[in-house]
């Protein structure tokens, strides 16, 4: 997940902050060197990290002499804000042209192939912005490298130009521009070969491309698990080609991410995505501000409200809603909401969105596996009632349907009574809360998912 680690080793810091009310001189002085330990641990840049203390130490030790001590939320405030400064400040937007002209670079294996892919289908399939894409393949020293762009092209339903045959790189990109502009193409997108190293010869090719297609935009796709030596490839990048954004991938795994962190403020270009992902589907705008809230533990509840909408399905909610407060929750609606959950992607991934309330943050991978299966059994037992039980669950203590159902089910006696005593408990749960609502008051959070957890 995005900065995991980073985010792990703040949240004791963090705590501290929070716990203290007020803060004196030294109590920041020591909370900033803690900080500064832990981003250098997370392999943030040092002249990044040094920046960032020295920054927020000014402000923070500034509101201490204003006002003699200073508010805890006020400090880990000018902490978030400088967060989101070095992270780029504003999400970037994506600079829509009548056409544009897009060229994917950066080292081997970093990503850009299936990124090619992802960017055309969150532009054209998803924002809708683009009449009539081409992708081009202009790796032609990897052997596989053309096939695996143009299965992707196939997946996404998109038009695609190759030349296998053709062993002069920069042939095929004038007919591959010559083709698009025969065809009216308005988003052409230019997958490029990478190297292990910065070479010489793959920058010239690369500058020659981008002197044929005159580009819109160029793209850097870094890999996530980089370490500091991305900085300096990013900048010789620059210096030869002039990026335009840089794309982050592999965002879903555990890497580190500092180094990623420091690209944006190092090189003042902006970061435009995330792959978090191998799929298709998988690319993320990246947000500094949500992205500093999920690093400091704050939660990131407007990408869980925006998956949550994606889902479009904001009336079953609402009327779900309605049906949890009147006190009906019957299996149906359980099972409903547990399919929304496994769309909404992986439990763990979705628990780090959340604010660190109650007991759902810092579950252990175990135990976010272990929900996730039960996730699955229910399902698969719930599929196996008939319409009335679902409606009606006091009908399953019967022992005749309790046995015709795990039968049809192939799942066990005690997975059958484990999905009972959790659909009590919750509908209890749900009760309560209903109650607490109605009297006007606010409920207490940390008690929500007690029936999975
Ligand atoms: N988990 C994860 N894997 C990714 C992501 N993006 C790419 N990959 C994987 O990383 C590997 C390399 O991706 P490619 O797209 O082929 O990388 P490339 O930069 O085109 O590689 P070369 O053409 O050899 O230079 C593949 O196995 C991808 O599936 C991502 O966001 N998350
Ligand atoms: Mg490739």
């Amino acid at each position: 997940m995005v900065f995991n680690f980073m985010q792990k080793r703040l949240e004791k810091t963090i705590r501290k902050v929070q716990s203290k009310g007020l803060l004196s001189k030294e109590n920041i002085e020591d909370i900033l060197k803690e900080v500064r330990l832990i981003l250098l641990e997370s392999d943030v840049n040092l002249k990044v990290t040094d920046d960032f203390i020295s920054f927020i130490e000014k402000k923070a030790i500034g509101k201490v002499i204003d006002t003699d001590r200073t508010s805890s939320q006020e400090i880990l405030r000018i902490i978030y804000d400088e967060l989101v400064n070095i992270l780029g400040k504003e999400a970037k937007k994506w600079n829509f042209q009548s056409r544009s002209i897009v060229m994917m670079v950066g080292l081997q294996g970093s990503g850009k192939t299936t990124t090619v892919a992802k960017l055309v289908n969150n532009l054209f399939k998803k924002e809708k912005r683009y009449k009539n894409p081409l992708i081009v393949a202009l790796d032609i020293y990897r052997p596989a490298a053309i096939d695996q762009l143009e299965t992707l092209a196939k997946k996404i339903n998109v038009a695609f130009y190759a030349e296998r045959a053709e062993k002069d790189v920069l042939k095929i990109a004038k007919n591959a521009l010559e083709f698009a502009n025969k065809n009216n193409h308005d988003l052409i997108i230019l997958d490029t070969a990478g190297r292990l190293q910065t070479d010489q010869k793959l920058m010239t090719e690369l500058q020659m491309i981008k002197k044929i297609f005159i580009p819109t935009d160029i793209i850097f796709v870094a890999d996530g698990f980089s370490g500091q030596e991305i900085l300096n490839v990013a900048e010789e990048f620059n210096n030869k080609l002039k990026l335009s954004s840089i794309i982050v991938t592999k965002m879903d795994s555990n890497a580190k991410g500092g180094a990623i962190f420091s690209l944006a403020y190092w090189l003042k270009i902006p970061i435009s995505y995330l792959g978090m992902g191998e799929k298709i589907a998988n690319l993320e705008i990246f947000y500094p501000n949500r992205i500093a809230s999920r690093i400091l533990g704050l939660g990131d509840i407007e990408t869980l409200t925006e998956k949550a909408q994606e889902l479009g399905n904001e009336k079953a909610q609402e009327k779900m809603f309605r049906k949890m407060m009147a006190g009906k929750f019957d299996l149906d609606d359980l099972l409903v909401s547990m399919e929304q959950l496994s769309k909404m992607g992986n439990l763990g991934a979705i628990t780090r969105l959340l604010p660190s309330f109650g007991k759902l943050r810092n579950l252990s991978e175990d135990k976010i596996n272990s929900a996730q299966t039960k996730l699955e059994v229910y399902k698969i037992l719930i599929n196996s009632m008939t319409n009335k039980e679902r409606k009606n669950p006091r009908l399953l203590k019967h022992q005749k349907r309790k046995e015709r159902i795990l039968k049809g089910s192939g799942r066990t006696a005690q997975e059958y009574n484990d999905l009972l005593r959790q659909f009590e408990k919750m509908q209890k749960q749900i009760m309560q809360l209903s109650k607490v609502l109605k009297a006007g008051k606010i409920p207490d959070l940390s008690k929500i998912g007690n029936g999975f957890f």
